[in-house]
């Protein structure tokens, strides 16, 4: 069964898409924790950073290069924030590893 994520890859289901590649897509987040909130996913179904393998390497860090400059094409130049929860405790609700990028205000710390 396919993920949310890859239904919106496959345009089953539609989202605000920022930037899109071979190895990823940006998409606005549906439920905004900041002015402006948007998720880096990778094409490649991971079910979260703790299954992350050697073999995914470079298309974590793809994510990472690609969470940075969407933030710069957004104007996020006064600062932001790059979130991945992690499994139940950490918060996560969909099993496809995706960063959240989060800026437009302050960030509080220690985070909830
Ligand atoms: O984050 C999952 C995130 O996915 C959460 O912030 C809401 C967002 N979401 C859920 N459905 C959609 C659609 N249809 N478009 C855009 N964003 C969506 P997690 O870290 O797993 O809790």
């Amino acid at each position: 069964m396919k993920t949310l994520f890859e239904r919106i890859i496959d345009r089953e289901i539609p989202a605000k898409i920022e930037h899109e590649d071979d190895l990823c897509i940006a998409i606005h987040d549906i439920d905004p924790q900041a002015p402006t909130h948007f998720l880096v996913v990778p094409k490649q179904v991971v079910p979260c950073i703790a299954k992350a393998r050697e073999e995914h390497q470079a298309v974590l860090g793809h994510l990472m290069l690609t969470a940075a400059s969407v933030a710069e094409k957004l104007n996020l130049s006064g600062g932001f924030r790059i979130v991945i929860n992690n499994g139940k405790d950490g918060g996560e609700t969909v099993p496809h590893l995706h960063l959240h990028v989060l800026g437009g205000r302050q960030m509080a710390w220690p985070p909830g």
